[in-house]
């Protein structure tokens, strides 16, 4: 097949998922072509059948507001009329879902069938796109895709509440991860870098937004340190660092506290930790925790969002309520402070992992695409 994929090619989770997706069916020998501004952070080659085309937005001066889905549309149109690709397939609604459906009915008036597929990922549902302006425009996007997809069971029930219009039907694909290549690129790090007495590494990965709650981690790190000697490590960037940073000063806990900054492969650093953070307000599915199963790292989460599809509470880590500090340091302790438990943990996270091996997954979306396209076949 020639498939188009449409992201957003920063480090958000709904990129990243994007990016593996279509590297994963270039190995199967599948045709990929990347439509976006940048190219995506994951994609580290281009091979035979993986492809990159570049949106460029004029800067006009008469514009204010640059019209970014205008220019995608046109790419896209151009793409798939000279590419002669077989579909498209947009991962978060807000604008890619419009920007298909326009380039679908442009391509229609030429005699060009595209069909195009929507991915929903969780903030383009249930944060920018609960906000009323967007709400008609993402209805009805999603009810013009040939088919839509969710990342979980939570973000399907969200956007059937958040968007009482939608129609069409939702199909959950849950997200993935690559064991195979996530465990070859673990091991690269050394932990005595970062804790040269032993201590216990705590690590968050996240985009440093507000929804993550990171204040959060540096709360549960300060109970913890109270307990076991312990460092934190954090990867990513955005705009809550700063408020960050100072709060860990004023804790005076800033000397066993490292930033990394965005980091392309998370799994080497994931690979020498032994407990993951992750206190969101809500995560649709929450793949930075995916991320650290997979290197064997259990997972202190909240229970909100699609996490209870994702972490197994007393099994692969520990879910607690939004904002309840207490309990997570509490967790948290229970799994550091005895190696026998917390190597058992370790165990259980990466079975937990196993269960979205991207081999168990890819193929849901292969049956979607031949569905799309009139050819059903059984996976
Ligand atoms: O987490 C973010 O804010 C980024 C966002 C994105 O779209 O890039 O992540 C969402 O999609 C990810 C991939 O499907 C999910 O794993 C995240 O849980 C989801 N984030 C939220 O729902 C807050």
């Amino acid at each position: 097949m020639k498939i188009g994929i449409v992201c957003y090619p920063t480090f958000g989770g709904s990129g990243v998922v994007a990016t593996e997706l279509g590297k994963a069916l270039a190995d199967k020998g599948h045709q990929v072509h990347f439509i976006t501004y940048s190219p995506p952070v994951r994609l580290d080659f281009l091979s035979g059948n993986l492809f990159y085309h570049e949106v460029s937005v004029s800067d006009y001066p008469l514009f204010e507001y640059p019209p970014y889905e205008l220019v995608l549309s046109s790419k896209l149109v151009d793409v798939v009329k000279y590419e002669k690709l077989d579909l498209l397939h947009v991962h978060y609604a807000i604008p890619h879902a419009s920007a298909a459906y326009m380039a679908k009915q442009i391509l229609a008036s030429q005699g060009i069938n595209i069909p195009f597929i929507t991915t929903l990922h969780g903030t383009d549902i249930t944060l920018v796109g609960k906000d009323p302006s967007f709400e008609p425009v993402i209805t009805f996007a999603i009810n013009q895709s040939d088919a839509v997809t969710a990342v979980s069971e939570s973000l399907k029930e969200d956007t059937y509440k958040n968007f009482p219009y939608v129609r069409n039907e939702i199909q959950v694909i849950p997200n993935f991860i690559c064991l195979e290549d996530h465990a070859a690129e673990s091991g690269k790090c050394r932990k005595k870098m970062y804790a040269p007495n032993g201590e216990r590494i705590l690590i968050h990965v996240s985009n440093f937004r507000k929804v993550k709650r990171v204040e959060d981690v540096l709360h549960v790190f300060a109970k913890v340190r109270q307990v076991i000697p312990a460092k934190l490590i954090l990867v990513g960037d955005g705009p809550e660092r700063g408020n960050m940073e100072k709060l860990c000063r004023k804790m005076e806990c800033d000397v066993d506290v490292k930033y990394l900054g965005n980091i392309v492969n998370p799994e080497h650093i994931l690979g020498i930790s032994d407990l993951f953070l992750l206190p969101s307000e809500t995560e649709s599915f929450g793949l930075a925790a995916l991320e650290a199963m997979a290197s064997k790292v259990p997972v202190i989460s909240t229970n909100s969002g699609g996490l209870p599809e994702v972490n197994v509470n007393g099994f692969s880590g520990y879910m607690s309520n939004v904002g309840d500090i207490e309990d997570m340091a509490a967790n948290a302790v229970s799994i550091l402070k005895d190696d026998i438990v917390l190597n058992q943990f370790k165990a259980n996270a990466y079975q937990q992992a196993q269960k979205f091996d991207i081999a168990k997954i890819l193929p849901m979306y292969e049956a979607l695409y031949m569905k799309v396209l009139g050819q059903e076949i059984n996976i």
